[in-house]
């Protein structure tokens, strides 16, 4: 296939892309109403941008193993390629933003023409090509997906796009991994939702992206534009495009050739060549010529694509209008424009577009429907068959043996349990790879990292070893290693757990991501968090040391919000064990859990576990007691449901406490010390209000529908519960998280926990200042069910 015979199918499938994008938007009844009752959003210009190069890519460039991210707002036009390769249908043209239509942004999960990247939060789909190639080199150094041919990332990216720090962070950490085989390629439209960008980015752009090993290819004139350049006063032409201000530029796009006749003969008319230059076009094919940049040029962007033939990571830099062949081309107010029905009329009309025939793919095309049908037939990039790869679920032991010491902490068991793990020769240990934003070390990965080595496409010794001075972790990497080590940039770790976990789907290999970090940097990697769970992603975040438990470490490490973070959070089931038993039977579960895809509500606690998900382990440093105890399976299942009893009340119950975490000590000896004072008194260990919730939730929905039996895990436990007890909840986090086990059952409830933070000192020190030491406890079931008084509660 040459460029030559293509190009006048491509630009026909060129034209009626945008038409389709446009009469889809259009024909939307989902788009929002401005206060003068006109229809807005639908993000037309925004799409019309990256018509020809997309047109390029799909039709002609990309391979079927290549995967693109494509900016959020390009949807209709990604929409409308995939409708002319038979992959969208138009009942979901037509329904275009509204209920199962077609998404807004392309979306991995909700969307039905193989979306290869979710987008949307802009910035976050750039980055995880990024680190989905790095995924691809990690898997295929392992010798994993080999028979498939490695496949380039390509990101879409909206200028503006630029400016979010996630995509500089992440091409900081590209650089240090060996990135290669990714294409970011930017739509220099010179645009941003509000306005016209800065001046002369291109150049910043082009230094950074040269600095970091990229190449950068800058597609700035169109053919005409090139042969123009070429006529006598072509080089005047040439110096005033390039100097002239992009607010200008676009206000004469949109202006159209009048507009530009006058700006032109104004500022350059006056100069022999170039003034015949101008005059010798009507104002239309000077309008054309002045709009041909680089990115709306067929045979510029194809041949720059088609010379970018090495793995080096590859920055485009494509000239583009925004609004490209539409009215609003150009015009900064033209991000949520809409054409007007007259506008849309001229433009259908003008394509030769029968009314009724809208949808019509062969519809006012030049080329034969046969011809231009056999041509998307034949399309590369079509050819793959499926595009979601399956891999099966992997086995997971019956039990993760750990060695638990009558003292430790979870992070410590976190440790213990990867280290056993690491041990074994098992496929299951094969697969688990971790990463850490440079706190492997201090989450306690540093005895699985000895054993199983660090990543690294090239071989490194570890300096300090081969120079024989003692030192406790090896810091080996190889291609065989199994610890990827990232800069300190969390939202770098959670693109990488995307990228990583949807390796099942994107390589057709199946990976046990593991990544850990302080708990109070979730939120630093929050939003990179939740669009990996958007896309479906699978792994488990280990986040430790947490809560103000970590005593003197640090008052602003000091984490609140997480739990709550934990609960709300869809598509992620977390988890906050006291004791080391409890996340063995926890880290089980979930590396299964990681694995499933599809399937029911299980009745039997109301959530969602068949069809999968990630997991969140909030963990400690605290060192606490241990129980002595078997793990019975009915046990190890309520540790999974989210609650057990520790002690279950008895009938003349005043107190229940009710705790999660690292503060069980506290609960434990609060109860004892009210246990002269007040009967029965009960204690529940929580391990995830998350799913306790949850289920709930779907408990109370159940019933609401008829499901008159449905009861949940929480339901059943607080049964046990007489009406007239008190429940005293506490937690090292907000206290927030488990106060709704009041509305359970209706009782009266009392909730301590942090709401305010920064203070460091001695753990006692800290559980007395923000109150969720045992005495604590006390005074707050005290106060909740009065009766006679503790003798233990100290004055305060
Ligand atoms: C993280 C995030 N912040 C804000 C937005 C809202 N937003 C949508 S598009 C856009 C500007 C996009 O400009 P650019 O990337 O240049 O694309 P263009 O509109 O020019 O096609 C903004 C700010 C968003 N989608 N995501
Ligand atoms: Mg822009």
């Amino acid at each position: 296939m040459t460029t030559r015979d293509n190009l006048p199918i491509l630009s026909a499938l060129e034209r009626k892309v945008l038409w389709l994008a446009s009469w889809m938007i259009h024909n939307a009844n989902h788009l929002r109403e401005n206060a003068d009752g006109l229809k807005v959003g639908g993000h037309q210009a925004s799409s019309a941008s990256l018509a020809t190069i997309m047109t390029a890519l799909y039709f002609d460039v990309l391979k079927p193993e290549d995967r693109v991210a494509v900016k959020p707002h390009a949807s209709p036009i990604f929409h409308a390629i995939q409708y002319l390769l038979g992959k969208q249908t138009r009942e979901r043209m037509e329904a275009f933003r509204g209920y199962k239509g077609a998404q807004s942004y392309p979306s991995r999960t909700k969307d039905a023409d193989d979306v290869d990247f979710s987008t949307g939060s802009v910035g976050l789909g750039v980055a995880q090509t990024l680190f989905s190639s790095l995924t691809q080199d990690y898997v295929r150094a392992h010798g994993w997906g080999t028979d498939r041919p490695e496949g380039r990332m390509v990101a879409l990216i909206g200028d503006a796009e630029l400016d979010e720090g996630n995509i500089f962070e992440a091409v900081l950490e590209g650089w240090k991994q060996g990135l290669r085989n990714c294409w970011w390629i930017i739509d220099y439209n010179r645009q941003s939702l509000d306005a016209v960008v800065r001046e002369g980015l291109w150049e910043r752009y082009e230094k950074l992206f040269n600095n970091f090993g990229w190449n950068v290819v800058i597609v700035k004139y169109g053919s005409l534009q090139q042969a123009a350049f070429k006529e006598p006063g072509g080089d005047r032409l040439k110096t005033w495009i390039d100097n002239c201000p992009n607010p200008l530029y676009s206000a004469l796009v949109f202006a159209g050739g009048a507009a530009w006749r006058k700006r032109l003969n104004d500022e350059i008319g006056d100069q022999g060549d170039v003034s015949r230059l101008i005059a010798k076009r009507s104002d239309s094919e000077l309008a054309a010529l002045m709009n041909n940049l680089g990115g709306h040029d067929l045979p510029a962007v194809l041949e720059a694509f088609r010379n970018a033939t090495s793995d080096t990571p590859t920055c485009f830099i494509c000239y583009t209008v925004k609004g490209f062949g539409l009215p609003m081309a150009g015009h900064k107010d033209n991000h949520a424009g809409l054409m007007t029905p007259g506008q849309v009329e001229a433009y259908r009309k003008a394509q030769n577009v029968r009314e009724g025939h809208e949808w019509d793919k062969f519809e006012g095309l030049s080329i034969a429907a046969d011809e231009v049908q056999a041509f998307l037939d034949r399309v590369r990039f079509a050819q793959g068959g499926e595009r979601r790869l399956k891999a099966p679920a992997l086995p997971v032991p019956e039990k993760l043996a750990v060695a638990i010491q009558p003292t430790m902490s979870t992070q410590g068991g976190f440790g213990n349990i990867l280290n056993e793990i690491g041990r074994g020769d098992t496929e299951f240990a094969s697969r688990i790879v971790t990463t850490s934003p440079d706190v492997t070390v201090s989450t306690n990965l540093g005895p699985w990292v000895n054993r199983r080595g660090l990543f690294a496409r090239e071989k490194m010794a570890d300096t300090f070893k081969s120079e024989a001075i003692p030192s406790t972790f090896h810091w080996e990497f190889s291609p065989a290693g199994q610890h990827i080590e990232l800069g300190i940039a969390e939202a770098n770790l959670f693109i990488n757990l995307s990228a990583l976990g949807l390796s099942h789907s994107v390589n057709g290999v199946r990976l046990l991501p593991v990544g850990t970090l302080y708990d109070p940097f979730i939120s630093r990697g929050l939003d990179q968090l939740n669009y990996a769970c958007y896309q479906d992603a699978r792994f488990m975040v280990v986040a430790t040391p947490s809560g103000i438990s970590l005593a003197g470490e640090g008052g602003a490490h000091q984490s609140i919000a997480e739990p709550l973070i934990g609960m709300s959070q869809d598509g992620l089931a977390a988890f906050e064990p006291a004791y080391v038993d409890e996340l063995a039977v926890i880290m089980r579960w979930a590396f299964d859990y990681m694995q499933k895809s599809g399937g029911e509500v299980s009745e039997h606690n109301w959530l969602r576990d068949e069809t999968g998900g990630s997991v969140y382990l909030r963990l400690s440093t605290r060192p606490v007691e241990q129980p002595q105890r078997t793990m019975s399976d009915a046990l190890a299942q309520e540790i999974v449901d989210g609650a057990y009893w520790l002690r279950k009340p008895g009938p003349n119950a005043q107190i229940v406490v009710v705790y999660t975490g690292a503060i069980a000590p506290e609960a434990i000896e609060a109860v004892g010390l009210m246990a002269e004072d007040r009967r029965d008194v009960g204690l529940m260990a929580v391990t995830s209000a998350d799913r306790l919730n949850a289920g709930w939730t779907a408990a109370q929905r159940a019933r609401e529908r008829g499901l008159v039996h449905a009861r949940s895990h929480i339901e059943r436990l607080l049964n046990d519960v007489p009406p007239g007890c008190a429940l005293v909840t506490v937690l090292d986090g907000h206290p927030a998280t488990l106060a709704w086990l009041g509305a359970v059952n209706g009782h009266r409830t009392r909730s301590l926990g942090v709401e305010h933070f920064g203070q460091t000192g001695a753990l006692a020190d800290l559980y007395r200042h923000y109150g969720i030491d045992a005495q604590s406890i006390i005074a707050a079931a005290q106060a909740i069910a009065p009766g006679r008084p503790i003798r233990h509660l100290r004055a305060l």
